[in-house]
């Protein structure tokens, strides 16, 4: 039999014994009870980066291309395959660059009858242009890290789920945002980048979440995850949360506690519009570019990935998940 328990705690206790003692009501069992680790879904370093691999494969996953389209329909068949109901956004945008875009915002939804009911986000697309790059600024890259490792993480969640014996008790809600990068880099407005999400926060209709993580450029080598300041100001709760978990199972070399600034992401718009308390894990690089040399380079490609840190972020979400 395939173990469920993916990392030894002190106490594991299945669902059954949880129940029978909640049903002996003293306020000091009550308070142990609500203290126990619920087991989650071993996350599967290698199927993440199988997905995220085969997302770069399929070329850059630029709006208006054939490998774009291409990618998104990978998206949709992997989430069917794994059991999740799916919602797909149609939408056109037009960039700051005066390009009309069609664009989809793909959602996949596990135990959708849940009320209570989580977010789990990434972006889908890349980068038109490697703006960063010393010689070429106009070529397309491979962004496997700004892109499609947020990809691979939401979709071993998916499967993982899928293939282990018990469902959180929460719905999860896994949405992957397109258009997020093709903005004005350098002094830009900010309302140039996240359409995807701006699209999706003025459009959500009756949807809520309880809360919501976005994860963008989590398979980075070595990464360090801040408390992100737009994270701080309207999700603080929940960034503790998602950091004490962390490293209680053994990833505070990656979530570290410590302050950085603002970034523009996908979560702004959720937290701003849909009012959706959302943390960003994004990964921080001191230094200038704050992201690191290979952002928005050619360098953003498979030799930055490391399984190790899919895993680390995959495994901390599942764990925040299954708690709840
Ligand atoms: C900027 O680079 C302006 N914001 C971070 C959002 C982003 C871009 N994430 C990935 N690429
Ligand atoms: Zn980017």
């Amino acid at each position: 039999m395939k173990s469920r328990i993916s990392f030894s705690f002190g106490h594991l206790f299945i669902p059954g014994l949880i129940l029978l003692a909640s049903c002996v009501s003293s306020e000091q069992q009550k308070e142990e009870v609500t203290k126990l680790v619920v087991p989650s879904p071993e996350f599967n370093q290698d199927s993440a980066y199988f997905f995220v691999n085969e997302q770069v494969e399929l070329g850059p996953r630029v709006p208006n291309t054939a490998n774009h389209q291409l990618a998104g329909d990978v998206i949709i068949s992997r989430l069917e395959k794994y059991g999740a109901k799916i919602t797909i956004q149609n939408f056109s945008a037009t960039t700051y660059d005066g390009e009309s875009l069609v664009l989809r915002n793909i959602m996949g939804s596990i135990n959708p009858k849940a009320k209570k009911r989580i977010l789990i986000a990434t972006h889908w697309d890349t980068r038109p242009w490697a703006s960063k790059e010393e010689t070429d600024p106009s070529v397309p890259f491979d962004g496997a890290n700004d892109g499609a490792s947020g990809v691979g993480v939401l979709l071993e969640m998916a499967r993982s789920i899928q293939t282990f014996d018990s469902l959180p008790n929460v719905g999860v809600d896994l949405l992957f945002f397109d258009g997020e990068d093709w903005g004005e880099e350098g002094g830009g407005s900010q309302d140039s980048w996240c359409l995807g999400s701006q699209y999706w926060s003025k459009n959500k209709g009756s949807y809520a979440a309880y809360y919501g993580i976005l994860l963008d450029m989590v398979g980075g080598k070595n990464a360090k995850f801040p408390y992100e300041e737009i994270s701080r100001k309207y999700a603080n709760k929940i960034l503790k949360k998602v950091w004490t978990e962390a490293s209680k199972i053994g990833y505070g070399d990656y979530f570290i506690p410590r302050k950085e600034g603002s970034i523009a992401d996908d979560h702004y718009y959720v937290n701003t519009i849909a009012k959706i308390p959302m943390i960003d894990i994004i990964h921080w690089e001191p230094g200038p570019g704050y992201f690191g040399d290979w952002h928005h380079t050619t360098r953003d490609d498979m030799d930055i990935i490391d399984k190790n840190t899919l895993k680390a972020v995959g495994q901390t979400v599942l764990h925040v998940i299954y708690q709840e």
